[in-house]
């Protein structure tokens, strides 16, 4: 494959004005009219061709200004079209005349159908799988739509902008045009048709516009999509009132679709969703799929400001709408929920995700500088670590400077395809501030390590802080320069408040209120006026995307755990401590009698579990341990999962045993008469109780519990909650098989449940679960052609079932490469993305790591492997 250079940037040759489309859907196949106005950009040399980007397109015909073109003017391959000798002025239209068969299509992107459904994908490059165009984000036009289909079959005819016309065809056919007045790159086309059923609601903006609203569905679903409208009201407002920003058309739609290869897709007034993301059902939804279905929501809502108003000038740019439309989602739900919950749920999935990739062979800078395929750079590096840049700046500024800063953006770039350079130059002016030793964010790959130390001198009563920041050049090869840290801190007392002390600054920092900025190697800073020794809170609210070296006794810890007024710090410090002691425990041999984590640690956490004047929510989060995958990736090199499992077991026993009373407690005190309500509040004491049931079970070893909560839950968090004990930690017993079989029974008739019950399944920490997801892939509902129910079987078992697809024979692996070969055949896209977690085949143990690494050869050897595929497996081996 071609290297794709940020680098080689440079504009067309012809500036789009205008694009005009015709689709003409039948069963089997659809024609496609597409009418382009061009002009030769000034400058442009006389002979320069136009080139077009095609994916397996056939032309059929080619005019240009009315006039078939001779053979001679134009070359057709699946992949390009080039037309010579075109007009030295003014405008010409080409209009080109092509046949598609969406119902061959199971990569699902460009035009494919989804149950009968006709829908698009057109991100990131899939538009030219439709029509032959300039398929790049810089090249922006209006666009009108006309779609035409049998009207018995897809009486519903979607297109992005405002609907203008609608009509009725001979044959029991019909039409409708879309005008979308706002000029947009391809990606973010889309086309809907189909036999959908609507719900329909309306918003008025602050300006006093109303937009009608509506979220589209398969057949007898809409009740399904009222708290996606909720959602998405909510969204609304809260980006008039947060951002300034109002919707601009007439009418805004979503559409849920079964097969899908994301979450979403932002296209301009036509958001198309992967159906989990949108569907709940009270009886069918877990507090999870609540917060799931509002993220994404407001986050496709909030594209249409930050990606679509304002887009990329090329992919290298995708973080400028990614990284800043995931903050904006952040904010988000801090703002609808509760801040230091949300807070640390985003710092937990950047250090089980973002983490592990920035440290591998798959690492890239959060604006990479070349690409192969761009499918494979949606990745957590350009979105969760591209948010914590984001709000690095938004530290760094301050509430009012950033706002201007955003303020600024949107004016001057509004209707542009920009840059990072221009998002940059933005809050530079609005801060009054240099930004270029910043800007390495973007441009160095790696996590930093930021280094703290500490030393109290009580003559002079004065507390000295160093820190020293590294970056380790790892598979990018990028630049290994200090960046610009800002650490956000306290001087928290014993009575629990945060000390106020003079400081003086040494080295390469500057000190503003609660914020040390480092901007160089190292720096001191002194505090002094001190009446005795504070205790040390740093990095609050994780200010800084870095792994934090604190050298910071355990009694400290536990004070902090205890008392740090900044509660994601009182988290962290917990968390630190149980990853810690899990990650010791790990590196010593089996059976050595010491316990996986201290009393006086484990006591800790039970005394915030057991805190009634605690946030549930808040308890709930501490009593989560970090992620097997997060303590295989803090030992680094010699990884058995089968002894991180087992040292993580051995820690929730032990928690369990020692919280006994209190988890019974917790877990009775669960009120399954509560009517559900899917608020904050309620979902944190439910958060809690499941938790709480957890460690019970883990230490009594009994499932009587589970399978009591199992049969008398009133909503699917509770049922679900307690069939993930029986599922895991009874695997094979009779209550977990039984309570398993009924899952089945009651749920069958709905794919989205039908997937948890998959899910649990293959994600059981168990050596036979290799057997198990055999038979889960020969189960008669299971297919390679939905993303979804690959994503939870395939998907899970090698991203999330540690013990399992690391068995130690391998066949673990050779099962997910066998299901790879097949699926890159049906979706490359899928394929490439479970491929990734081969990539940390080096930290595993001699044994795991041969059969890792050959594995990954022989992945690499498969006849006709994607581009995707292809792309994952060569840079992972390296
Ligand atoms: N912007 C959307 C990206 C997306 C996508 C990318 C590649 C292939 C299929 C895709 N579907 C959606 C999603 C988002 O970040 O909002
Ligand atoms: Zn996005």
């Amino acid at each position: 494959g071609q290297i794709v250079k940020l680098a080689d940037y440079r504009p067309t040759d012809f500036v789009l004005l205008g694009v005009d489309m015709t689709l003409r859907l039948f069963e089997g196949h659809t024609d496609v009219m597409t009418v382009l106005a061009f002009e030769r950009r000034e400058g442009v040399a006389i002979d320069a061709p136009l080139g077009l980007d095609g994916d397996g397109l056939i032309l059929d015909s080619i005019a240009l200004d009315g006039e078939i073109l001779s053979p001679a003017r134009y070359d057709a391959t699946p992949d390009a079209l080039v037309v010579r000798e075109l007009p030295a002025n003014g405008p010409f239209e080409l209009r080109l005349e092509n046949r598609i068969a969406p119902e061959e299509n199971t990569e699902l992107m460009g035009l494919y159908r989804s149950n009968g459904i006709w829908c698009t994908q057109c991100e990131a490059e899939g538009f030219r799988r439709i029509t032959y165009f300039p398929d790049r984000p810089d090249v922006l036009a209006p666009y009108r739509v006309r779609i035409e289909a049998e009207k018995a079959v897809a009486p519903v005819l979607l297109s992005n902008g405002n609907p203008i016309e609608t009509g009725e065809l001979p044959e029991g056919r019909h039409y409708a045009v879309w005008d979308d007045p706002f000029k947009k790159p391809s990606y973010l086309f889309a086309v809907v048709a189909g036999d959908l059923d609507a719900l329909h609601d309306s918003f008025v903006t602050t300006s006093g516009r109303t937009v009608a609203l509506g979220v589209y569905t398969e057949k007898g679903r809409a009740p399904q999509a009222a708290y996606a409208m909720d959602a998405l009201k909510r969204s609304m407002a809260w980006d008039e009132r947060r951002f300034g920003r109002e919707y601009d058309l007439d009418v805004f739609n979503v559409v849920a679709i079964a097969d899908f290869n994301m979450g979403a897709m932002e296209n301009k007034g036509l958001n198309v969703f992967n159906h989990k993301y949108v569907l709940l059902d009270q009886d069918l939804a877990t507090d999870g799929d609540y917060a799931g279905v509002e993220t994404v929501i407001a986050h496709e809502y909030f594209h249409n400001w930050t990606g679509n108003r304002i887009t990329c000038r090329d992919w290298f740019q995708l973080c400028l709408k990614e990284g800043l439309t995931v903050y904006r989602d952040q904010e988000f739900s801090a703002d609808e929920r509760e801040r230091t919950v949300q807070r640390i749920a985003s710092v937990r999935r950047l250090k089980a995700h973002q983490f592990p990739e920035d440290q591998g062979p798959l690492q890239h800078p959060v604006r990479p500088a070349e690409y192969r395929e761009i499918n494979n750079f949606y990745t957590a590096t350009v979105y969760d670590k591209g948010a914590e840049v984001v709000r690095m700046i938004a530290t760094l500024l301050g509430e009012t400077d950033f706002r201007a800063g955003m303020d600024l953006y949107f004016e001057r770039h509004d209707g542009d395809a920009a840059t990072i350079e221009d998002f940059i130059a933005c809050f530079e002016e609005a801060g009054g501030l240099d930004l270029s030793q910043f800007s390495l964010w973007y441009a160095q790959a790696g996590t930093p390590t930021l280094t703290v130390t500490e030393s109290w001198d009580p003559e002079q009563r004065q507390h000295t802080v160093s820190l020293r920041q590294s970056l380790a050049r790892g598979a990018a090869g990028t630049g290994t320069e200090p960046m610009v840290v800002p650490v956000r801190f306290g001087l928290v007392g014993g009575n629990g408040e945060d000390r106020h002390a003079e400081s003086e600054v040494s080295g390469a920092a500057r000190l503003k209120g609660d914020l040390i900025v480092l901007s160089g190697g190292d720096a001191t800073i002194t505090f002094t006026g001190l009446s005795d020794r504070p205790y040390l809170s740093v990095l609050r609210d994780f200010s800084a995307p870095v792994m934090l070296d604190h050298e910071q006794s355990e009694a400290e810890r536990l004070a902090l755990g205890r008392l740090d007024p900044n509660l994601f710090n009182r988290w962290r410090a917990l968390d630190d401590l149980i990853a810690e002691g899990l990650t010791l425990a790990a590196r010593r041999p089996l059976g050595d009698g010491q316990p996986a984590l201290k009393d006086a640690i484990v006591d800790a956490l039970l005394a915030t579990a057991g805190d009634d004047e605690i946030d549930p929510a808040f308890r709930a989060q501490a009593l989560t341990l970090p992620a097997e995958t997060d303590i295989a990736r803090q030992l680094r090199d010699n990884v058995d999962p089968d002894r991180v499992h087992q040292v993580a077991d051995a820690a929730r026993a032990a928690i369990g045993t020692r919280g006994l009373a209190s988890f019974e407690r917790l877990s009775a005190e669960r009120a399954t008469t509560e009517p559900f309500s899917p608020d904050a509040a309620s979902v944190g004491r439910r958060a809690l109780a499941n938790a709480a049931l957890a460690y019970r079970c883990a230490a009594t070893g009994d499932p009587a519990a589970a399978l009591a909560q199992y049969q008398a839950a009133s909503n699917m968090t509770d049922r679900l909650g307690a069939l993930a004990i029986l599922a895991h930690r009874f695997s094979g017993d009779d209550a977990s098989r039984s309570a398993l079989d009924d899952f089945y029974r009651r749920f069958e008739h709905d794919d989205l449940v039908l997937d948890k019950w998959f899910a649990l399944q293959a994600t059981a920490p168990t050596h036979d679960a290799v057997e198990t997801v055999e038979r889960l892939a020969n189960h008669p509902r299971f297919t390679m052609r939905n993303p979804n129910r690959v994503r939870t079987v395939v998907g899970s078992f090698a991203a999330v079932n540690q013990v399992a697809f690391h068995r130690p024979d391998g066949a673990g692996y050779r099962w997910v490469a066998d299901k790879l070969a097949a699926l890159d055949r049906i979706n490359p896209q899928i394929a490439a993305r479970i491929a990734t977690t081969f990539r940390a085949w080096r930290s595993f143990e001699p044994g795991r790591r041969a059969k890792l690494k050959e594995t990954l050869r022989q992945i690499s050897e498969i006849k006709g492997l994607s581009k995707d595929l292809k792309d994952i497996v060569d840079r992972s081996r390296k």
